[in-house]
């Protein structure tokens, strides 16, 4: 029984070693037709099968990816090999054949120092460019601070504008409503139901389509503000390709920013899970030009949102 086990886990592993590049290969193909998209409506959620994390397209992102790939990977993957190992030497040396009489010793004490020094040194490095990602995704610029970006290890060297927009999204059972603040304008947002979806934008993904997108403008620093309805439950805001992820309470206002360097139409979901319909409130984000934002904007507030809307390339 043990034996097939470990034959099938075996295979399992060579198929994944295997098969790796043929799955990064198919993720550079989606990448490769993101850049030749014209009416920017793929990309910004998980291309079929993805493993890795989202493209980034904010320094939050950048920081984030930078953290997995150079800190958490390798310190997993070598601590892995390292049980392992240590697993295998007790295995061979000292099973009952190998080793007849076993030693009579119960402590160490150079070897007790070891394992309690080793693992903290490790969470310290771990921690360090962690508090500095956390501490960028939640402090909104100033047009002063610096911001990390791909270079975790420096003391910010990545310039964020102040914000000039401010979003205020408001979880609700179970959509979301999203507020222009400065300019006292809303929206609704509902996820497409299938038949709509295939009328409507039958390019955009199932589950992920919704009928109002909140559109942005690129390369504008927003401060996004996030609760809940005061009789609702919580939620979350989570949008990868932004590295954005924050609490939606009840009461509570939270705060985080994001600056988008690409326009697109980026995809997110509610993260916490949070009643029936927690797996159908998506979130879509949809980046233009700062000229096309304008127009949006301002046929928005001369009438409604599909106005406003209507100034913008059509979505399929
Ligand atoms: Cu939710």
């Amino acid at each position: 029984m043990t034996g097939q086990f470990l034959r099938k886990m075996g295979a399992l592993a060579a198929a994944s070693i295997v098969l790796a590049p043929g799955l990064a290969a198919a993720q550079d193909l989606v990448a490769d037709t993101q850049d030749g998209n014209v009416v920017d409506n793929v990309g910004g959620y998980a291309e079929h099968g993805q493993y890795h994390l989202q493209r980034s397209v904010t320094p939050i992102m950048d920081s984030i990816v930078a953290f997995h790939d150079g800190i958490l990977m390798w310190t997993i993957s070598l601590i892995v090999l390292l049980v392992l190992a240590l697993l295998v030497w007790v295995i061979i040396r000292f099973n009952a054949k190998a080793n007849p009489v076993p030693a009579a010793f119960t402590h160490n004490t150079m070897v007790e120092v070891l394992w309690t020094v080793l693992p903290i040194v490790v969470l310290i490095v771990i921690a360090i460019p962690s508090f500095g990602v956390l501490s960028d995704q939640l402090t909104t610029p100033d047009g002063e601070r610096k911001y990390l970006g791909e270079n975790i290890f420096s003391f910010g060297e990545v310039e964020v504008p102040a914000p000039e927009l401010t979003i205020k999204a408001t979880g609700q059972q179970w959509y979301w409503d999203y507020e222009y603040v400065d300019q006292g304008l809303g929206i609704t947002q509902i996820m497409l139901q299938e038949d709509a979806r295939e009328a409507l934008k039958p390019l955009q993904p199932r589950l992920l389509a919704v009928d109002n997108e909140l559109v942005v403008p690129v390369d504008t620093t927003v401060r996004l503000q996030v609760t809940a309805d005061p009789l609702g439950v919580i939620h979350a805001f989570a949008v990868p390709a932004f590295g954005v992820k924050i609490d939606a309470v009840p009461g509570r206002l939270n705060e985080t920013w994001f600056h988008v360097r690409e326009t697109g139409l980026y995809y997110g979901q509610c993260s916490e899970l949070c009643g029936k319909d927690h797996a159908f409130m998506p979130i879509a984000i949809r980046v233009v030009t700062r000229e096309e934002y304008a127009a949006f904007m301002a046929a928005f507030e001369g009438g409604d949102y599909a106005a406003g809307v209507a100034t913008l390339a059509a979505l399929q």
